[in-house]
């Protein structure tokens, strides 16, 4: 075998079969990028969400790009907005090493309806693939209204409102500090004036009604979404350090007397993508040195 090709899918990996570890799973679909891009180790891995498409372009030359399809586990999104690609990134981090970032733009969300396998199959490829740290990003909405569309504000903690979990059986993992102040503190290095808030995951697809904003308004959230909380969990299950930074793309319903659209959601990401994108790879060049 070339060591272009990716190998065939192993006995036992798929999946959606039970009596598959989705550890296994994550393992080959690391072997698979490795293939494909020859790199044998990443780094640090980058969730792209929405808005923050342009990131990897900014951070440093693209070694590979993987369809989606490509990686055993993955899929292209169906959502606009979102990439379907994997990417191995090769970057000077601040200390002036060579590192390789792998950046996902190819997530899978709960409301999707495919598992939450699915949804937790990302981080652990990361994992799998040599990262010690995920950097997760989205776009979402806003209960404060000195957060305008653009402004990106660092996740401190969340509310996982989903009823569900990436981990199976009794699988008890702390999750005290799951948003890494430590890695809080380096981007607040790169931005002095970056805000931190609360997330709080719901299963969407549809936005919430005012009186489930006002809900989490009561319960300490900050932030509604539809994404970072299960791969959190499930990238801390794996080892990883983790930082959320969420896009304010849309003040949340009933905050903001306009309607939510998915095309004002698309604008506001596509206006702050490109200082955005900046302040993200500067943080990873810090992460990562
Ligand atoms: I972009 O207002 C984006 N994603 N749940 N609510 C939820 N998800 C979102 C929102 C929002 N905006």
């Amino acid at each position: 075998m070339s060591s272009t090709e990716a190998p065939e899918p192993g006995p036992g990996t798929d999946l959606d079969d039970p009596a598959t570890d989705p550890f296994d799973a994550a393992a080959e679909a690391a072997a698979a990028i490795t293939a494909r891009s020859g790199v044998p180790h990443h780094d640090v891995a980058l969730v792209l969400g929405s808005g923050w498409g342009e990131a990897a372009d900014v951070l440093g030359e693209t070694v590979a790009e993987i369809a989606a399809e490509d990686v055993p586990g993955f899929s292209r999104s169906g959502v606009a907005g979102h990439a379907g690609t994997l990417r191995s990134v090769r970057f000077v981090a601040a200390d002036g090493e060579t590192r390789h970032a792998l950046v996902l733009g190819a997530r899978t969300h709960y409301y999707e309806g495919r598992g939450v396998r699915r949804v937790a199959h990302g981080v652990r490829t990361a994992a799998a693939a040599g990262a010690r740290t995920v950097v997760l990003t989205n776009g979402c909405g806003g209960l404060h209204r000195a957060w305008v569309p653009g402004t990106p504000v660092l996740i401190s903690d969340h509310l996982n409102l989903t009823g569900t979990s990436p981990l199976e059986g009794a699988t008890f993992v702390d999750l005290t500090d799951l948003y890494s102040a430590r890695l809080r503190e380096v981007a607040r290095s790169v931005d002095e004036t970056l805000d931190e808030g609360v997330y709080a995951q719901f299963r969407g697809p549809h936005y919430e009604t005012p009186a489930e904003v006002r809900m989490v308004k009561g319960l300490g959230g900050d932030l509604v979404g539809m994404s970072t909380a299960l791969e959190a969990i499930a990238a801390r299950h794996a080892g990883l350090d983790v930082l959320g930074i969420s896009l304010v793309t849309n003040l949340a319903a009933g905050i903001s007397p306009v309607p939510l659209s998915h095309a004002e959601v698309l604008d506001a990401g596509a206006a702050a993508g490109p200082r955005i994108s900046a302040l993200l790879a500067e943080i990873v060049r810090r992460i990562a040195s």
